[in-house]
């Protein structure tokens, strides 16, 4: 099936007209999924369309301050009536398997992705940018290129999203129009720190013990430019871990000194199944080595889902596809 890349003014064509509209986002939701999704769902609703959001993993505890007081849930069995002949748009979201459960309810339905991930498998007609460094650009774009009033909320959704995927705007796909964006979006009146606050400045205890842990884990390579941690379904069970609190693990791998590429490996479940977060620190393209696997991402931030027996063997191979870069 061919797909037809979308303009901004195509895409805007396809949203703006009033319907109900179910938006959909990626799995293990973050907030440049989270705060895109409602910033559009918001801007829509304003323009006369009822919308609602959805994903196969419901927000993380951490993140709910984004939908709080504007959706309780975002499973599709929260879904309620009036739905039925919905459009659907996803947001944020590269491949079907990003979907998961999403897809094989909605996926075939989707009428516009708005995404910014470099690599992945298209699955409707698209508005893709990969400059952008955060879906939530592309959403502030869609907005302003409308040229109608959006409510307040997209401006402190819209800046999460942008500092959610950006890391506090302190990653390399950090350009001056995201600033530029983001200034846009303070000047509106965001609070900054409390977003930043809440989006890098607390940590639970679930997700210190899981840094922890991911540090005990870590194993260092060629002469330490790559950190593997790798961390087992026991691991997990065992320090009381679910895998919404593993995320930031990456970053402490990627902050040892002298790490180039940073890896966490996960089991997800008792099985032969293992989910891979790759970071590089310099300029190596980590979305190729996931791509080995099925997977993809960005250059220098990518993800795969790995079969091995055993979280050795994980380990081992996640490696091997590294050094055969
Ligand atoms: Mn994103």
């Amino acid at each position: 099936m061919e797909y037809r890349k979308l303009t901004v003014q195509e895409a805007l064509e396809r949203l703006l007209p009033p319907q109900p509209t179910c938006i959909l986002f990626h799995t293990h939701p973050d907030a440049d999924a989270i705060g895109s999704a409602f910033a559009l769902a918001a801007f829509l609703e304003a323009q006369g369309s009822c919308c609602y959001c959805l994903c196969a993993d419901e927000v993380p505890e951490r993140l709910s301050f984004l939908n709080e007081g504007l959706q309780q849930s975002v499973l599709p069995s929260s879904l309620p009536d009036g739905f039925e002949n919905a459009r659907f748009i996803s947001v944020d979201t590269a491949s079907p398997s990003q979907l998961g459960a999403l897809y094989a309810l909605y996926g075939d339905r989707v009428s516009l992705m708005i995404d910014h991930h470099e690599t992945g498998t298209p699955y409707a007609d698209h508005l893709i940018v990969p400059d952008a460094a955060a879906c939530g650009e592309i959403v502030y774009d869609l907005i302003a290129a409308s040229g109608k009033e959006a409510p307040g909320v997209c401006d402190s959704l819209l800046y999460a999203a942008i500092s959610g995927d950006t890391g506090g705007f302190r990653f390399s796909n950090v350009t001056k129009e995201t600033h530029l964006r983001a200034a846009a979006l303070v000047e509106r009146g965001v609070d900054v720190a409390e977003i930043s606050h809440k989006l890098f400045g607390v940590k639970s205890f679930p997700v210190l013990r899981a840094e922890r842990l991911g540090f005990d884990k870590l194993h260092l390579y060629d002469k330490g430019k790559v950190g593997i941690s790798a961390i087992s379904f026991e691991d997990k069970q065992f320090n009381k871990l679910q895998d919404e609190h593993l995320s930031s693990v990456v970053d402490v791998v990627r902050s040892v000194e002298g790490v180039e590429i940073a890896v966490v490996i996960r089991q997800i479940e008792k099985e032969r199944a293992f989910r891979v977060s790759m970071r590089a620190n310099v300029d190596f393209d980590v979305a190729a080595v996931c791509a080995k696997f099925g997977g993809g991402g960005h250059r220098r931030a990518a993800g795969a889902t790995v079969e091995a027996k055993d979280v050795e063997e994980a380990e081992r191979l996640v490696l091997d596809a590294i050094q055969k870069s």
